[in-house]
């Protein structure tokens, strides 16, 4: 009876870390901005036969509609109200959409946008994605509905309202955050009426939630609304399975909220990992890839199981947030590929690729002034479905980083590896760095400026293996370089400066 309650204790307490993708599958994928048409087909058609465990959504609640700029990305981040329709869709292609995905095993990710409402300046009207009135100045929201008393300005104590001084724990929890309304979450009524929305996602089938701007909560308010939440729906899930939880915590140190305050309520994001990843790739301040021998807690990151991680997001690719220049996005696609396929080849935390539209960038004096540019759209300012191009690219502004050959192989290579430690660490002392993961798979990258040519230690079985980068195994053959590995585990690696992608990676199951 005592080890059957230690196990219920522990089985509860690491609930809302567990990821809920299915077994063997170890990665999830931002499609940002995208339609829910459109993912319920990339589900079918292209995430579950490749092995994507998820897709993180853009919020599909009501948001206001913003004209000034045209239609920016960012006014979902502005909530009017929690019905489910937005330029992605409606609640019955919402539906659909999570129906059709679990149904292939790739769930579904919800960004919850629970820490505020529209801007102070969001006028009264009902330019609302589902034409629900609203009035920002008398912070009346009825079709929520929310109050003056649901919101936190009485407890704010800085000049403008908003937040203006991140050293102050008190200001960055109960002041507006760039002037969005407030929410009041120490008040049952609010955190029932967003534990009911996130609830009625649940019922419908989501598998977890990206909390978005959780610093601005405080820990114990976040705890208080998931306690509140459903099991996950057992027409997908096992009886008893919490959803996932990762909130949204930029901590890139120096401030007094940290991401381990957190931890009690789910996963964090682990906003270091791409601002370092993107300073040793592009060699900036010294750095090299022989330092990411101890990548991981080693580089004062959280620990692995707390860790939601990637290379870009949908902020910090456009210079919102923060991370700063050395982040590395498909924009720079040769450095890019290297960090996406050092971070899937790495065991550290939790791994989410992130899934593009290009914009055209105007910069003056270093910021670009289309950082606010929306999705592909169409002149009345719906969003554009997403075109598969013949050769498997997408169209239309659609920059599909997941489906690039070397991101979608290394997404492979995770479920390959899973759970197999890493090991034949090799470095030359500056940009060359290989290792392996149990038996199972083995990376090697050069970014240095001349030739690598070098035999290593893999650990995998003899024979001759395909590389997943330059190409990939078709049927017997491969369409890449082929790597001979000894019967003692001996591989023969080249790989030029000037190869299209300075790094090659083998696994058994690209064995020939
Ligand atoms: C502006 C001024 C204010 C002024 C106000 C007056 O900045 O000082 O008081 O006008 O009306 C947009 C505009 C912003 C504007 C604001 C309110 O860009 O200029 O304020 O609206 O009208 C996204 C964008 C923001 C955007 C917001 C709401 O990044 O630019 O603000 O959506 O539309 C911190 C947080 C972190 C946050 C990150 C960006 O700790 O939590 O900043 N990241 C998340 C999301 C992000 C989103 C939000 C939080 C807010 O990932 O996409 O912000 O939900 O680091
Ligand atoms: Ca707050």
């Amino acid at each position: 009876m005592k080890i059957f309650l230690l196990l219920v204790a522990v089985e509860l307490c690491w609930a809302q870390y567990n990821p809920n993708v299915e077994s063997g599958r170890t990665s999830i994928v931002h499609l940002f901005e995208w339609r829910w048409a459109d993912i319920a087909l990339e589900c079918e058609r292209y995430l579950a036969p490749n092995g994507y465990g998820g897709v993180q959504i853009s919020p599909p609640n009501e948001n206001i509609i913003i004209t000034n700029p045209w239609r920016p990305w960012w006014e979902r981040y502005q909530p009017i109200s929690y019905k489910l329709c937005s330029r992605s869709g409606s609640e019955d292609e919402l539906r659909n959409m999570v129906t059709r995905c679990n149904n292939v095993g790739v769930h579904i990710y919800v960004d919850a946008v629970v820490n505020h409402m529209c801007g102070s300046g969001g006028g009264a009207g009902t330019h609302a994605t589902c034409g629900s009135y609203f009035n920002a100045g008398t912070r009346d929201f009825p079709a929520v509905p929310y109050s003056a008393w649901d919101f936190n300005d009485g407890k704010c104590h800085t000049g403008s309202g908003d937040i203006e001084n991140y050293g102050d724990i008190y200001q960055v929890r109960n002041c507006r955050l760039v002037s969005l309304l407030d929410l009041a979450l120490e008040k049952d009524y609010v955190r029932s009426t967003v534990a009911n929305y996130m609830n009625t996602l649940i019922d419908m089938g989501v598998a977890g939630f990206r909390l978005d701007a959780s610093k601005h909560m405080w820990p114990g308010d976040i705890k208080a609304f998931l306690d509140k939440l459903h099991n996950l729906n057992t027409k997908w899930f096992p009886e008893g399975t919490k959803p996932f939880i990762f909130q949204e915590v930029i901590d890139l140190g120096g401030e007094p909220i940290t991401s381990d305050q957190y931890f009690g309520n789910g996963r964090v994001t682990e906003f270091k990992y791409g601002a370092k990843l993107g300073t040793v790739i592009r060699k900036w301040n010294g750095e090299k890839m022989s330092y990411l021998r101890n990548w991981g807690e080693g580089w004062g990151f959280m620990p692995s199981d707390k860790a939601l991680v990637f290379v870009d997001n949908h902020d910090n690719q456009r210079g919102h947030g923060a991370g700063g220049a050395s982040i590395l996005t498909f924009w720079d696609p040769r450095l890019y590929k290297m960090a996406v396929g050092f971070m899937l080849a790495h065991p550290y935390g939790f791994t989410r690729v992130m899934s593009s539209y290009r914009w055209e960038r105007n910069f003056v004096n270093g910021q670009d002034q289309n950082d606010w540019i929306g999705p592909p759209s169409n002149p009345d300012g719906s969003t554009k479905s997403v075109p598969i191009n013949p050769d498997t690219t997408c169209g239309d502004n659609w920059v599909c980083e997941h489906r690039w050959r070397q991101i979608r192989n290394m997404v492979i290579f995770r479920n390959v590896v899973n759970g197999e430690p890493q090991v034949n660490w090799w470095e030359n002392g500056n940009n060359q760095v290989a290792f392996g993961r149990g038996n199972k798979g083995f990376i090697i990258f050069n970014n240095d400026d001349w030739d690598l040519s070098i035999n290593l230690q893999t650990g995998l079985p003899g024979g001759t293996y395909c590389d997943i980068i330059s190409g990939e195994k078709e049927g017997n053959s491969c369409t890449g370089i082929t790597v001979n590995v000894q019967n003692d585990g001996m591989g023969y690696f080249q790989i030029r400066t000037s190869a299209e992608d300075p790094f090659i990676a083998i696994h058994v199951n690209a064995k020939l």
